[in-house]
């Protein structure tokens, strides 16, 4: 195959390091225009994404065992900063963001890592991975040429090379990691904000490549991707990509296996045979790295999911929510995976000639000395097609490409899916199963009441809660004198504009009514018409965030809460601006203060239990167990 001076070079360097005995499990990674090159090999990876605080330290083993099972080199995640820094200089490594034993496990498995750290990591992921204290740093500018960023950003990143050098994770250490990734999905938003952002790009590959990993790094969604790093490319298809540079491997960092849920959507869905034609186009075209986003999507725990995400992460992924096989699709590209790999000798030492077979029929043929793969496929999305290749007749099914390991029998095809589906099914338990219910009521606050403080005018809802909480109440009470009248009998109008997300109005303690904001459009408008009194009328709104926003150009300036305007209209004096008000405001709610959803808060408040038990009553917390009659009913069932 004929190596460059740069391969031979490296190997040179492998020899040297390993004529020493402790270096005689380390590992050279390099790269060349065909593929990332493992000690001197070019191989054909297959990488899943599996995001370690998206599972439980227990699920580890098995989900990472399961990917082997299914045919994976490589598990790819993020690191996410916000969960290993909650505040500034004070780290969190333990429990699911354990991050070295999560890495620790792959490599007990035998297969390879890579780590993505960006930081920024988008992800559907609260706030994009960034703290929320980092918005608060003097001068901040997320993602530019800004010198608060970049410090932070530099910070974080050497703090996880050098744990992860430490704990000798990089493949050169004898570790299982064999490529990084900085920064992420980049490029869109340097084209928006042009040369800081241009700067911004150089400047961060030059960081990176100043960390001295011994491995590769990889930017996404990066056209403009320095020489000294590999981009490559995220999206359903990715056959017609091409890296930036003749010596640079066609990679596919994020092949999207489904898509992620959002609050009030579909929950979405991609056929297995889709998503191996998609992976066989990208290898049949010269591709060698390919990732599946997510091969385990798994849960958005606590409140971790970006702005109006769902807390499953489930993306129609192989593995299902809970861990478990999806059929057919984590056979289906299990036995893909399988071929693949018969034909990785000829994958890496060719280069595919291409030839017509018919009017939407190819071949591509990986002809070397000693080896031999073929490509065959039907682009007729409506019609099979009957081919002649090399003396013998295949019959395609439309939309679909078979797979030749030898250039002859054809081992398999991506719209012949051999394998039943699913034998799980969910089971609904029995409502008569005897579960107990207790409840406990939220008490609505008041205007200053004790724990609330007050200002002139409306606050924006994240300087206050700094995201500890996703609740924060607006109060003030709208006063009614007794010779004030209701413009035409009727009840007045209040309108409250909010950037988001979500808003429930209670008057004089009672709900008046809710208005949603959504992923397309965050902002929401309340109106509608009130019930008041003479004299004093409590008027207190619940402003709720469904997670921070974790993409677009400077989403840290994005706004959060009841901003106003606010307007009472139909009381005889006119129109009431309420917006530059004295209000009163409470972060969170009392429920969340006691902490009632923890064993130890549950026992400081009353429950209402059996007929007392609230119903249909807003803002009412719910905790139910199990009963001893109800766990037999369990056993009977397994
Ligand atoms: C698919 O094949 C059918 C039958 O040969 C043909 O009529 C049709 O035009 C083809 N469609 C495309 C998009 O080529
Ligand atoms: C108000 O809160 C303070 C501090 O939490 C507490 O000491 C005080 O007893 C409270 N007052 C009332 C009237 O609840
Ligand atoms: C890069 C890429 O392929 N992006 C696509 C991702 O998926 C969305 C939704 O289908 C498309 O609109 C993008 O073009």
């Amino acid at each position: 195959m004929g190596l460059n001076f740069r391969e031979k070079a490296w190997i040179l360097l492998g020899i040297l390091c390993c004529s020493s005995l402790i270096c005689s499990v380390k590992a050279i990674v390099t790269y060349d225009r065909k593929a990332v090159i493992i000690n001197g090999q070019r191989r054909i990876l297959l990488s899943g994404s599996i995001h370690y605080p998206r599972s439980t330290p227990e699920m580890w083993p098995d989900l990472i065992q399961k990917a082997k099972d299914g045919g994976l080199d490589v598990i790819q995640t993020y690191v996410f900063w916000n969960g290993h820094e909650p505040s500034p200089g004070q780290y969190y490594f333990e429990d699911r963001y354990d991050l070295v034993k999560f890495i620790k496990v792959v490599q007990q498995a035998g297969l390879y890592v890579h780590l993505r750290i960006g930081p920024y990591v988008c992800a559907e992921w609260n706030f994009g991975g960034f703290p929320v204290w980092l918005k608060y740093v003097p001068g901040m500018v997320f993602r530019t040429d800004n010198e608060p960023f970049k410090a932070a950003m530099q910070k974080f990143t050497e703090k996880i090379v050098r744990m992860m050098k430490e704990e000798k994770l990089f493949e050169t250490q004898g570790g299982p990691i064999i490529l990084s990734q900085i920064e992420n999905e980049y490029g869109p938003i340097e084209w928006e904000i042009g040369a800081p952002g241009k700067a911004y790009t150089k400047w961060v590959a030059e960081m990176a490549q100043g960390l001295s990993t011994g491995v590769p790094w990889i930017m996404c969604k990066q056209d403009d991707a320095p020489n000294s790093i590999i981009n490559t490319c995220n999206g359903f298809y990715c056959e017609n990509f091409k890296p930036n540079s003749d010596n640079k491997p066609k990679m596919w960092t994020e092949n999207w296996t489904g898509w992620f849920t959002e609050f009030g959507g579909a929950v979405p869905y991609r056929p297995a045979e889709d998503i191996a034609l998609s992976v066989a186009r990208f290898i049949q075209n010269g591709g060698s790295f390919i990732n599946y986003y997510m091969y385990h999507g798994g849960t958005n725990f606590d409140r971790t999911a970006g702005e109006f995400i769902a807390t499953s992460y489930d993306y129609d992924a192989p593995l299902d929510e809970y861990g478990l096989p999806r059929e057919p699709k984590y056979s289906h590209l299990k036995r893909l995976h399988k071929v693949i790999k018969l034909c990785e000798p000829a994958l890496v030492s060719a280069d595919p000639t291409v030839t017509s077979l018919g009017d939407k029929q190819e071949a591509h043929v990986f002809k070397s000395k000693s080896s031999c793969a073929a490509f065959l496929s039907n682009y007729n999305t409506s019609s099979a097609a009957r081919v002649l290749f090399g003396g013998s007749t295949y019959d395609l099914p439309p939309w679909s490409v078979s797979i030749l390991p030898d250039c002859k029998t054809e081992y398999y095809n991506t719209a012949k899916v051999q394998v039943r589906t699913s034998s799980i099914h969910m089971k609904m338990v029995p409502t008569n199963t005897p579960f107990s219910w207790g409840s406990y009521n939220e008490e609505i606050p008041s205007a200053n009441d004790n724990g609330t403080f007050s200002q002139d005018g409306l606050v924006e809802q994240i300087s206050i809660t700094r995201d500890k909480t996703d609740y924060f109440w607006y109060l003030t009470d709208i006063t009614i004198s007794p010779d004030e009248k209701f413009l035409t009998g009727e009840d007045p109008l209040l309108t409250i504009g909010s950037a988001g997300h979500a808003l429930h109005v209670f008057v004089n303690g009672q709900l008046a009514g809710t208005a949603y904001g959504s992923l397309e459009k965050p902002k929401l408008t309340f109106s509608q018409k009130i019930k008041l009194h003479a004299g004093v009328n409590k008027l207190a709104l619940l402003s709720t965030a469904a997670g921070l926003p974790n993409v677009g150009v400077h989403y840290e300036t994005w706004n959060t809460g009841v901003l106003g305007p606010v307007t009472l209209n139909g009381v005889n004096s006119g129109t009431w601006d309420m917006t530059k008000w004295k209000w009163s405001y409470k972060i969170g709610t009392k429920g969340e203060a006691l902490s009632v959803h923890t064993l130890a808060g549950s026992s400081t408040v009353e429950w209402k239990e059996g007929s007392l038990v609230a119903k249909k009553q807003p803002l009412t917390w719910y905790k139910v167990r199990e009963t001893e009659e109800s766990m037999n009913h369990d056993h009977q069932q397994s």
